[in-house]
């Protein structure tokens, strides 16, 4: 059985990496059952044997991998008989887009949700955080997350790309969704993982291709806490 460090907050179901998320659902493309282990920030001895400190990780067998696009490549190359995540090497080459995008959202997204993600956090996790975080972003939590609606219309726009593609197509992948889609999928559920605020409007064809994609392997994604609105 795989299993997945998977980071979680105060309650263990609430799951809220983008990046764990863009594993599980690759996970759950490829039929591969899992055993997800919440993790939590300072647990950083449970994952030591990655030589490093982040998640996903994930564990097959003697095998510690990390790094989600890694992790993404390793499955894809061990089970070749699933489903294909990128739809060939052309798309693996293409995927590697959606990956950087996807962190790059993530990076815009973070200065809109980190008080969410503190207020979130188990009590073990929130002083490591606040002190990460505000060395990295050089200012209090409460600074970096201020007047952020009035952000919100920039990044929505940012995203103009993206809502074109999804004006010709359901997912980036084309008919069904492949890894570009969760590489992308992860930053939205992570938001709804921790947010009362909303990232996309309702009307937005991503929030309709994200409404897709929580219904997609069985709802693996909208069963797991969050805020729907
Ligand atoms: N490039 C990495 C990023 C992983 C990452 O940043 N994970 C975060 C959780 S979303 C983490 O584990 N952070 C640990 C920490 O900040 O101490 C990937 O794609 O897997």
């Amino acid at each position: 059985m795989l299993r997945l460090y998977d980071l979680a907050g105060a309650e263990d179901e609430r799951r809220f990496s983008p990046y764990c998320w863009r594993i599980r659902m690759a996970l759950a493309h490829k039929g591969l059952p899992v055993e997800t282990i919440a993790w939590r920030f300072t647990d950083k001895s449970a994952i030591a044997p990655s030589g490093q400190g982040r998640v996903p990780v994930l564990v097959d067998g003697k095998q510690w991998l990390h790094e989600s696009w890694d992790i993404a490549c390793y499955l894809e190359d061990r089970h070749p008989e699933g489903p294909s995540l990128f739809g060939g090497p052309q798309g693996r080459a293409l995927s590697r887009l959606y990956s950087h995008l996807g962190d790059w959202i993530n990076g815009q997204l973070v200065r809109l949700l980190v008080c969410d993600i503190h207020d979130h956090l188990d009590e073990r996790d929130r002083a490591y955080f606040r002190e990460s975080r505000e060395q990295r972003f050089g200012a209090p939590l409460e600074v970096i997350a201020a007047d952020r609606e009035s952000r919100l219309p920039a990044i929505r726009d940012s995203l103009a790309p993206l809502r074109a593609t999804l004006q010709h197509q359901p997912f980036f992948g084309g008919t069904e969704p492949l890894y570009a889609d969760y590489a992308i999928f992860g930053a939205f559920q992570w938001a709804r993982a921790i947010s009362p605020l909303a990232i996309l409007a309702s009307d937005d064809p991503l929030a309709h291709w994200r409404e897709r994609l929580l219904d997609a392997h069985g709802g693996l994604a909208r069963s797991s806490p969050g805020y729907d609105r």
